[in-house]
């Protein structure tokens, strides 16, 4: 299975590249930028939404699910883009996002024209209560009452978003056929695949109860995660709902069903959305929940090994695990984890069982860039509802030129981080040590190593438990040890047993092809390195 051993590239496709000069990313931008895709090494491509939207939420308000919004290009454009990443062997993934709409769906335009409207129960309407105020106590992840009144036809409509993206009514069995039909169009093109965007949080309560108030802050969110969405969102009869939707890729082959479902789940949580188990290699919901577990997490060795064996060990055989440290959503990795540690996180994730998902411009160090007030664009941020998504996602720095090589627009639509002049595609491939050549060359061991795209993992105890993670992958006689120095120090790590190989990757350069013969390995401060061994 491709998108087992495979690794995934996400491109927020408004920041890759622009190739007519509106300051906006687009798809022949994308295609003219495919070579350096392929040379990173990765396997498939997701895109962030590119359907027709008005932007409220930058894609993820979808006004037409079967078509390309024109900033990014047309349909004939996607099939060219598709050929030609086919034809690199790199797959193509869209982002579906059917929990809700744009209010600018002809759906909704119908559904808030009447209350008798055929289309009336396609989204979730309720009556105010008799005060005229919001029918319940749900809260927007964007800030305010999760309802918007709509004086037309009297009634409130549900939004755990934007105003601009009414929830649909996945209780309405017209809704479910008519976003599998959307799903049928693009995979009958030849599309690899969907990431589904909250697709664990479809049902609501039947009974529309208040959601409870908790004390639970987030790292990154704001006030408003203080509501535990026990009733707003994840009603029973979700994984019901991800039978069939499962169901659906099924009538195709090769396809994959990524799962963007909730930061909070527990590994436990996060193992029922694989489903019962079909066989020995797969269930019959998600093929891959995201797993968001480390995202959240301090960086320190013992936090994210033991999260790490909780998730292992929760996932039942048939399911395949998967990892993620970065996204559209959540500041940048070197924000999180701190800028000396950002290419031992990109080893950690590059090598553990299961599929790494990478977001673009992590492999040449970018930065969480700060948006004066008056170009801030993210209605998160804008509300001041938790960080400022826009920080993640500024243009992809490609050289030292005017904006940065990403566009020739005087004004981009985000704009370019200062840094770009000295830290670029460009500069980072005339230095065999940087990020970039450190993820092509890890990228191509783990392509060529069973042990790493395909082995068992077990975590190893050693002296340094504090400091180091140390774990094994192994594929038959096939045997690599990692080891991550999450600490600023110099640290000898003495291993229970000897081991006998050699450095086949390193965050320091200097010290691949180094052998190593015994129990003590020694690394630098922030050293994660890779030993292939040899059995005797
Ligand atoms: O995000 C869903 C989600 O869980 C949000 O709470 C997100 O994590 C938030 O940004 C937390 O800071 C998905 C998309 O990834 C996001 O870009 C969209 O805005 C959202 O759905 C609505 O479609
Ligand atoms: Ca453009």
């Amino acid at each position: 299975m491709w998108w087992k051993t495979g690794v995934i590239y996400q491109i927020y496709p408004r920041s890759f590249m622009d190739s007519n000069g509106d300051g906006i990313g687009d798809l022949m931008g994308v295609l003219s930028r495919l070579d350096y895709v392929q040379s990173l090494g990765v396997d498939a491509i997701w895109f962030s939404p590119i359907f027709p939207s008005p932007m409220r939420d930058f894609g993820y308000d979808v006004a037409d699910y079967v078509d390309i919004h024109a900033d990014y290009g047309t349909l004939e454009i996607f099939d060219r883009l598709l050929t030609e990443a086919h034809s690199r062997n790199i797959k193509v993934i869209l982002d579906l996002v059917p929990n809700h709409t744009s209010d600018e769906h002809a759906w909704f335009k119908e559904s808030r024209s009447s209350r008798d409207n055929p289309k009336r129960d396609w989204y979730i309407w309720r009556d105010p209560k008799p005060d005229g105020s919001e029918p319940n106590n749900w809260l927007s992840y964007f800030g305010g009452p999760a309802w918007t009144f709509d004086p037309h036809t009297g009634q409130y409509y549900m939004h755990n978003f934007e105003t601009g993206q009414p929830e649909l009514n996945w209780r309405n069995p017209d809704v479910e056929n008519a976003i599998f039909d959307s799903i049928r169009f693009w995979l009958r093109r030849g599309l690899d695949g969907f990431r589904i965007d909250v697709v664990d949080r479809l049902l609501k309560d039947q009974q529309f109860r208040d959601n409870p108030m908790s004390q639970v802050e987030r790292n990154f969110g704001g006030a408003q995660f203080i509501q535990e969405r026990v009733y707003s969102e994840g009603a029973p009869g979700t994984h019901d709902v991800m039978k069939r939707l499962r169901a659906v890729f099924d009538e195709f082959p090769n396809v994959v069903a990524v799962g963007e479902i909730s930061f909070a789940l527990k590994p436990d949580e996060i193992a029922l959305f694989y489903g019962k188990q079909v066989d020995a290699e797969t269930g019959d919901e998600l093929h891959l929940p995201f797993n968001f577990g480390l995202l959240e997490k301090t960086w320190d060795a013992t936090t994210f090994r033991d999260y790490i064996n909780q998730y292992d060990a929760a996932l039942p055989t048939y399911a395949w695990p998967n990892y993620v440290l970065g996204n559209h959503d959540v500041p940048r990795i070197n924000g999180r984890y701190g800028k000396a540690s950002a290419r031992t996180a990109g080893l950690l994730l590059l090598t553990l069982r299961g599929t790494p998902t990478l977001y673009y411009g992590d492999e040449i160090d970018m930065v969480n860039t700060p948006i004066p007030p008056e170009r801030m664009l993210d209605p998160q941020g804008v509300n001041g509802a938790g960080f400022n998504r826009d920080e993640c996602r500024t243009p992809m720095q490609w050289d030292a030129s005017h904006q940065a090589g990403f566009s020739t627009a005087e004004e981009t639509w985000l704009p370019v981080a200062p840094e770009y002049v000295s830290n670029n595609v460009q500069t980072q491939e005339a230095d065999p040590d940087s990020t970039l050549n450190f993820y092509r060359r890890v990228l191509a061991y783990r392509r060529a190593s069973p042990a790493l795209h395909s082995g068992r993992y077990y975590s190893v105890e050693t002296n340094a438990d504090q400091q180091v993670f140390v774990f094994w992958r192994r594929y038959n006689d096939q045997a690599s040890l990692v080891l991550l120095n999450f600490t600023g120090d110099a640290v000898t790590v003495k291993l229970p047993v000897a081991v006998k190989g050699q450095i086949k990757v390193s965050t320091h350069q200097a010290h691949e092809g180094a052998l190593v013969d015994g129990v003590a390995v020694a690394l630098a401060p922030h050293e994660g390195l890779v030993i292939e061994t040899v059995t005797a």
